[in-house]
């Protein structure tokens, strides 16, 4: 497939209120969109979702212009491809840095997309043309607020709550909460805010009915959780554990999980994500789409790959106006009683706002093929 030039534009954009997770607040985001473009007038476009502190994962804004610009980009320079799925195995040699790769990698499936005139998520093999959704909620001020905001969500049909909890804001608020919302679908996410040492404590969500508890215990451990995972009935999803499948496998036979949260950048792209898709299709884990604060066009990746048949959970992918006032595609990102109608449109689906796109640049760098 031909690629002539690719162009990292560097945004700056502002969340409408901040996200306090167990880790740090974000409310300013800068990060790379990614522009592959061929001789027609094909235009694809990625995202990067590493923030600009190593807070989430060890990558960076920073770290990814040294990566891509230093080795991503110079291997798709050097070498053809005929389709998206070889950009994975051509990036193979560099280690990790996978929201680099999958930044590049997006492109180039979105151009590859609109080449053969089908939308991404029909050259990903994915068939529903709506999807369900739920929302992440960040830690808030009160309980009150909590409260207040999710009432605001569920009164718009989000599908499922998640909230972020950490040592001091989760069992007491919960049960709050689960009193307010006895039949909605909760969960809470406590990005590796727990060691092992919590097990009474993270033994009292049981009683919760909580769907899930996202990575309760350090990012990189897989042994813990399948130790906590043994003795707690509330299900496990692992999120910052998992880098690839093979991390997916492992967690899997171990016992660490029992679902698995797919982000697209942390798992390196759009490749890799359908492999764990294919895996855990084939041995019975559900999976969900997780979400990074992106912007329309990775909320539009995130869209396209829910539409594979293992996505039996709702994603974090909530309509752009909840992060954005205005947002880099057009239309923005719509959810109606929680669901996403799935464009079909070529690509992504949805059109790129140049303007929007130049509003929010402090930095472009081209790079010819
Ligand atoms: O753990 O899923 C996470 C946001 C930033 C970093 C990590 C996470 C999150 C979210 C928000 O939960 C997801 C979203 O609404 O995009
Ligand atoms: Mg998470």
């Amino acid at each position: 497939m031909p690629i002539k030039q690719i162009k990292l534009h560097k945004l700056k954009m502002r969340l409408n209120d901040p996200f306090t997770t167990s880790f740090g607040t974000f409310q300013d985001k800068e990060f790379f969109v990614t522009e592959a473009v061929d001789d027609e007038g094909n235009r694809g476009f990625g995202e990067s979702v590493a923030f600009t502190s190593p807070w989430y994962s060890e990558e960076t804004v920073q770290t990814n212009l040294h990566v891509m610009e230093d080795f991503l980009i110079k291997t798709l320079q050097e070498n053809k491809i005929e389709h998206p799925d070889e950009v994975s195995e051509l990036f193979t040699p560099i280690k990790r840095n996978n929201m680099a790769k999958s930044a590049l990698e997006g492109a180039v499936w979105d151009l590859y997309a609109k080449q053969k005139n089908i939308s991404l998520a029909q050259a990903l093999g994915g068939k529903k043309t709506e999807i369900d959704v739920g929302i992440s909620i960040g830690i808030q001020p009160t309980v009150d607020d909590l409260l207040q905001t999710i009432d605001h969500y569920v009164q718009k049909g989000y599908k499922r709550i998640k909230i972020k909890i950490k040592p001091g804001w989760d069992i007491d608020v919960l049960r709050e909460v689960r009193n307010h919302f006895p039949d909605t679908p909760i969960m809470a996410d406590a990005n590796s805010a727990y060691t092992l040492k919590d097990i009474d404590h993270l033994k009292q969500l049981d009683d919760l009915n909580l769907t899930m508890i996202e990575q309760p215990l350090e990012h990189d451990d897989i042994v813990d959780h399948a130790k906590l995972q043994a003795v707690m009935k509330t299900p496990i999803c692992l999120d910052e554990s998992i880098h690839s499948l093979s991390d997916t496998r492992k967690a899997i036979q171990l016992g660490s999980c029992k679902i698995i949260n797919i982000k697209i950048g942390r798992v390196g792209g759009l490749t890799e994500a359908k492999r764990i898709h294919e895996y855990c299709k084939d041995n019975g884990i559900p999976v969900w789409c997780g979400g990074m604060l992106e912007a329309g066009i990775g909320r539009a990746h995130n869209i396209a790959l829910t539409t594979l048949p293992q996505f039996i959970l709702p994603g974090d992918t909530a309509g752009s106006s909840r992060y954005w006032e205005r947002d880099i595609i057009k239309p923005e990102v719509v959810v109606q009683d929680g669901v996403i109608n799935v464009p079909d449109k070529p690509g992504i689906g949805y059109d790129i706002d140049d303007e929007a796109l130049e509003k929010f640049a402090v930095d472009v760098k081209t790079f010819n093929f």
